[in-house]
């Protein structure tokens, strides 16, 4: 047997069973391998969809998804998406074929590894027969345990040979970080006993199993409020205490609480520019205190009181275990009162001056209406630019990995892909995939797969026909915008021509054939293209450009 056949069933026998990629000669072997082997495949139409769906799949799943992709340029075609899922720390393997070491003069030859190394990347590679079981089991291992993205180079000298490799060493258990240090428990649970408003806020890191629970356990013992920062929307929801995200999505009511609050406590998040506004939402006196499995993330952004390295759901654990300890239960600022004002503080219950008319609906109404019309079982995911507050603003985020927001390294153009993943691995739930006009073309190629794939999708695009982002940045300055505005671009249309249905919505009323298309078979994928008011502007803008 091959070495590329016999590393592709290892890694499946290692649990990858979902691989995305765009096959050439480089990776045909492995990914058939693969496929024989028992695991699912989904092809892109472009390598830089593959490794946005393999690191969306990881991220909807939690579990260890491959890419697998040809040398040279399929491997320069997935810098951006890697680069998002190294930022976001998403555990994916990618399989990237490699010319042999003594072929200088392959027009296809780059040097690999130092393009993944500059972005963040973990390289691994098949080194030499004897070796290559062992090299691939331990490349999978380090995804996992590094929990990052692994670039898995496959040297074509070496997977052409035969296999001589002895068994690779059995598969470990996940690496467990140790419990948190006590004197680090003792010291925050004296901050949190003298608090009188707390809340806590929950990040990536906060979405790891049992997390959610332990939290709102923790909060419950404090009378804490509840936030998350944006990617992890929709933690929380369901409970009465969760004011939702923090930053610049935050509602008026959220903002208030958050700068009131006494001490920040936050599980997994950074607290960075875009979760406390610049740090303008810590109130002067506010305490704050981090817990996070990176040490450097503790004060990296705003100064922090206190800080404990440790896992959110055992520290919470182990903070609530203190204060019962010392029977330190208390109530906080949970009263009636604040739960009604939070019952009633959603975006969807703040008047805004309707702004359709036309031939153009308001983006505001266009949200509300969705999140109406849609099933609450649903996975919402957002692409960047100007547009992309709406969603998470006026929809409800579901519990449970309900939104995916791969917004890292803030490109436009991977939400498509993000959606694709994220309908592949949760397909039983609807993934309503909100993208901008300038981002959906960045990704057309997938509009394809979307197809090919049979997704449970539903596509909606805020199309104002520009690139918002830029319109309304550089339009106050006084700077003419027609390098960054575009003619009509009729996406139904396109839509239908890849095998997807297309309807065009200006006006609350075009929905209805969306209501019928959700009662039906959803056979084909929906794109729905919205044309947008133009001028209603997102507060939060202004607030992202000032870091530039
Ligand atoms: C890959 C990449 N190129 C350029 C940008 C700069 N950029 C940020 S938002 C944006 C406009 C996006 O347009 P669209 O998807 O239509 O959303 P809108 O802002 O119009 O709502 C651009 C070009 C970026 N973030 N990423
Ligand atoms: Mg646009």
């Amino acid at each position: 047997m091959k070495v590329s056949e016999a590393v592709g069933r290892l890694l499946v026998e290692r649990g990858v069973r979902q691989v995305f990629g765009l096959i050439g000669s480089g990776n045909f072997d492995i990914t058939l391998a693969m496929v024989e082997a028992g695991a699912s495949f989904a092809s892109s139409r472009h390598e830089g969809g593959a490794i946005t769906m393999t690191d969306a799949f990881g991220r909807a799943s939690g579990e260890v998804a491959a890419c697998s992709v040809h040398q040279g340029p399929g491997l320069t075609n997935t810098m951006t998406g890697l680069t998002e899922a190294v930022k976001s720390r998403t555990p994916l393997l990618l399989l990237a074929a490699e010319t042999a070491a003594g072929a200088t003069r392959s027009n296809f030859r780059i040097d690999q590894e130092a393009l993944v190394t500059s972005i963040g990347a973990g390289v691994a590679r098949l080194r030499e027969p004897a070796t290559a079981l062992s090299d691939a089991a331990l490349g999978l291992q380090r995804a996992r345990d590094e929990r990052r993205p692994i670039v898995l180079m496959l040297p074509l000298d070496v997977q052409g040979t035969e296999c001589s490799s002895a068994a690779p060493p059995p598969a470990q258990p996940a690496v467990q970080l140790p419990e948190p240090q006590a004197e680090g428990i003792r010291k925050v649970a004296d901050l949190l006993a003298a608090a009188q408003r707390p809340i806590v806020i929950g990040g990536r890191g906060a979405l790891g199993a049992g997390a959610r629970e332990a939290i709102e356990e923790l909060a419950e013992a404090t009378g804490a409020l509840l936030a998350t920062s944006a990617v992890a929307g929709g933690l929380f929801a369901g409970n009465t205490w969760s004011i939702g995200i923090t930053g610049g999505f935050a509602t008026p009511l959220a903002v208030e609480l958050v700068s009131s609050a006494d001490l920040l406590l936050s599980f997994g998040a950074t607290l960075n520019m875009w979760s406390t506004r610049h740090g303008r939402l810590v109130g002067p006196e506010a305490v704050v205190v981090q817990v996070d499995i990176d040490p450097e993330a503790i004060g990296g952004h705003l100064h922090a009181h206190a800080g404990i390295v440790g896992e959110s759901a055992a520290t919470a654990r182990a903070l609530t275990r203190e204060l019962d300890r010392r029977h330190q239960r208390r109530d906080g600022w949970r009263s009636k009162d604040l739960a009604e004002r939070i019952a009633r503080g959603g975006w969807s219950q703040h008047p805004f001056e309707e702004a359709t008319a036309g031939d153009s609906i308001d983006p505001r109404t266009l949200s509300i209406a969705l999140d109406e019309l849609l099933p609450a079982s649903r996975t919402l995911v957002v692409d960047s630019g100007h547009f992309m507050g709406w969603p998470p603003m006026y929809m409800a985020i579901a519990p449970d990995r309900g939104f995916i927001f791969t917004q890292s390294y803030q490109s436009i153009g991977l939400g498509l892909a993000t959606a694709i993943g994220a309908a592949v691995a949760r397909p039983e739930r609807l993934t309503v995939a909100a993208l901008g006009d300038g981002g959906l073309l960045m990704s057309l190629p997938e509009l394809e797969t979307v197809a090919r794939l049979g997704l449970n999708l539903l596509i909606v695009v805020y199309n104002d026909a520009a690139y918002g982002a830029e319109v309304h940045h550089f339009g106050p300055l006084g700077k003419p915008t027609d390098i960054v505005r575009f003619p009509e671009t009729d996406f139904a249309a396109i839509a239908r021509a890849c095998g997807l249905e297309g309807l065009t919505v200006r006006k609350p009323e075009d929905l209805a054939p969306a209501t019928e298309w959700l009662a039906g078979d959803r056979g084909k994928a929906l794109l729905i293209d919205a044309k947008v008011v133009p001028t209603v502007v997102a507060e939060w803008l202004e607030e992202a450009f000032k870091g530039h």
